[in-house]
């Protein structure tokens, strides 16, 4: 059960088509992937995507500070050593994807040295959750196209709707003409990445009252503060906090002060360990979690269901979880598919993956 080495691949996998939003567009997955070695001779696995315009990191800075800080602090403690495993990764401030993707991956490695499951370990309350698919900014036209695709095929019917362009009658217009077009049964919500003032926000939340949307994340900057605290004051939709909440202490200040009235859970930010901290600082405030999705490869995805299915309140709503979909290939030896809407926990030890040798030899880059 000790840890012998950790290994940080940079490996890059185009998207058929980028998803864009208002902090920024991703083209290409250029995620690291990240491995546990034991002395069992376990192989524990996870992924983590820079986001540069969210968190600061680069696929370099992961596979530096996975390889260089966190591989010496971590190599010698055993697998059931994740509080100091998690205590010396806290000792290097931010970099939350790369500590995120080491703390799965050692999960991962404990699950399949049980021969376990890692939802069963977690909490194994369900083994499926529902899909929220992102649609991301394009041409009104589009954007209903691909909703409309993506229902059709999977059947999807919940979406978040990427918002905070300006003028705010173009993302104003875009959601009316998905909800015209999708009828009143399905659900949407939207995220501004930040891409607006609060009272930008304000005009944008007031113009769309009547499309029924469920939620809204993230529509002005967390540093904001009196702005974004006005905003959720004054509107009915709930609030969602995302990339202002890497830390549980984010996620106190959030909420204490008024400026988010629900949370978005990533694994691919918090990690299993982090992740569940946040979702029981939530249960225990009466605060409802939505489990989002970082742009993930089928990797991370893997592990997003595996964390959201395994809780109650995690598994409530629809996750997140289908980004996957719009990359022209992926490192898993059985894809991961979605279908009647819903993605279900792959059985087995682990996480439930396996990272097929050839893909990662094809799509590695330090080779
Ligand atoms: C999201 O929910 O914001 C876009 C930027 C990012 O950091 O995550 C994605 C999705
Ligand atoms: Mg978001």
């Amino acid at each position: 059960m000790k840890i012998t080495r950790i290994e940080a691949i940079p490996f890059a996998i185009p998207y058929r088509k980028p998803l864009r939003f208002a902090s920024g567009q991703v083209t290409v997955a250029d995620h690291v992937l990240v491995r546990v070695h034991t002395d069992d001779g376990v192989v524990g696995t996870a992924e983590a995507p820079p986001r540069p315009f969210t968190y600061g990191e680069t696929q370099e800075s992961i596979v530096a500070v996975v390889e260089k800080l966190f591989a010496p602090e971590l190599v010698g403690l055993t697998l059931l050593e994740r509080e100091t495993a998690h205590a010396r990764m806290e000792r290097t401030v931010g970099n939350p994807t790369a500590k995120a993707a080491v703390d799965m991956a050692v999960w991962d490695a404990l699950g399949r040295t049980l021969d376990l499951p890692v939802t069963a370990l977690l909490g194994g309350f369900t083994d499926r959750m529902r899909v929220c698919h992102m649609v991301g900014f394009a041409p009104d036209a589009e954007m209903v196209a691909e909703a409309e695709r993506v229902r059709d095929r999977y059947g999807i019917s919940t979406f978040k709707v990427k918002v905070g362009r300006r003028p705010v009658q173009l993302d104003v217009g875009a959601c009316r003409a998905l909800r015209e077009a999708l009828g009143p049964d399905v659900e949407l919500y939207v995220d501004g990445n930040r891409g607006w003032t609060a009272s930008e926000a304000a005009r944008a939340m007031d113009a769309m009252a009547d499309l029924g949307l469920t939620l809204a994340e993230e529509l002005s900057p967390a540093d904001d503060v009196l702005g974004r605290r006005w905003l959720t004051a004054r509107t009915t939709v709930p609030t969602v906090a995302d990339e202002s909440v890497p830390t549980p202490g984010d996620v106190t200040r959030e909420l204490l002060g008024g400026s988010a009235t629900m949370i978005s859970i990533k694994t691919a930010r918090t990690g299993f360990s982090t992740s569940q901290r946040i979702l029981h600082q939530c249960e225990g405030l009466g605060v409802e979690v939505v489990l989002g999705n970082q742009i993930d490869g089928q990797v991370g995805t893997a592990c997003a269901v595996a964390f959201g299915a395994a809780h109650r309140s995690s598994s409530r709503r629809a996750g997140e979880l289908s980004n996957f979909l719009d990359m022209s290939d992926d490192l898993l030896t059985e894809p991961l598919e979605i279908s009647g809407g819903e993605l279900v926990v792959r059985p087995g030890p682990g996480i439930g993956f396996d990272v097929d040798p050839g893909k990662l030899a094809h799509y590695r880059t330090d080779r």
